[in-house]
């Protein structure tokens, strides 16, 4: 997160740390992208997060990456779905979702604290200008590696018109994307945040309404992140989850 500051416990209880090592050793996990919890064993993320032959695991309730937390709950991922039409180009990520199935039983993975709880799916479209909050453990203006601490920015919606201009990101962003942040640069998303959330306030709850997925660098002038618009998505994320979710 470019621009942001240190999250206060319990503030979005939905984030996650997507970590991986790889499949049957002994390595430390480590953090790759973030992720938000819809419901007790069901977590979202950007399909470009999910990387083939790895253990998976995501971390929520914490916000330190240095040291596990009184607050922190771990679960193993047992299925990574990732949206048939995924496709990375050189240009755009399309797609760019993807759902985690944690290990539970009886549908119980997460269990809901002050400092877990799930972000809700919105609904519909929300206005140009609605003033959004990002988060994550991704790169700052400091430190290409990313913070150790998770972090947290405001950024506006844009209108699509003025995220497909020519002067923004033209044709490469379709409508299952949308542009969030400031034209003037400065407060981002970046590397290391993808697939985390994008939250707004609407009656009081919590809406997932992006998931952090590309954009050119990060906190530069007319180039704001790039998101996946999870309302594109709503039927994909039902079908997937029918029976399993809540
Ligand atoms: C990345 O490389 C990435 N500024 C994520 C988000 C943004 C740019 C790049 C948005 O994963």
């Amino acid at each position: 997160i470019f621009g942001g500051l240190k999250v206060s416990p319990g503030a979005i209880p939905w984030q996650v740390s997507l970590q991986v090592r790889p499949k049957n050793t002994h390595l430390p996990y480590r953090h790759v992208c973030g992720g938000v919890l819809i419901s007790s064993c069901w977590v979202l993320t950007a399909g470009h997060c999910i990387i083939q032959n790895k253990d998976m695991l995501v971390t929520m309730g914490g916000l330190s990456l240095d040291y596990e937390e009184p607050t922190e709950q771990i679960h193993h991922v047992e299925e990574a779905i990732v949206h048939e039409k995924f496709n990375e180009t050189a240009l755009a990520v399309y797609n760019d979702i993807a759902l985690l199935r944690l290990n539970g039983t009886d549908g119980v993975c997460a269990t809901e604290s002050q400092y877990v709880k799930t972000a809700c799916l919105p609904t519909g479209q929300l206005p140009d200008g609605m003033e959004c909050t990002i988060s994550g453990w991704g790169a700052t203006e400091n430190s290409s590696y990313g913070s150790n601490h998770l972090l947290q920015a405001n950024v506006l919606l844009i209108n699509q018109e003025k995220c497909v201009d020519s002067t923004v990101y033209g044709k490469n962003v379709d409508n299952s994307m949308f542009c969030a942040g400031h034209l003037m640069g400065g407060v981002d998303s970046c590397q290391g945040d993808s697939g985390g959330p994008l939250t707004c306030k609407t009656n009081n709850a919590s809406v997932v309404y992006g998931l952090v997925s590309w954009g050119d660098k990060c906190g530069k002038a007319n180039k704001p992140g790039v998101y996946t618009r999870v309302t594109h998505f709503l039927d994909w994320i039902k079908s997937k989850t029918q029976g399993t979710f809540l």
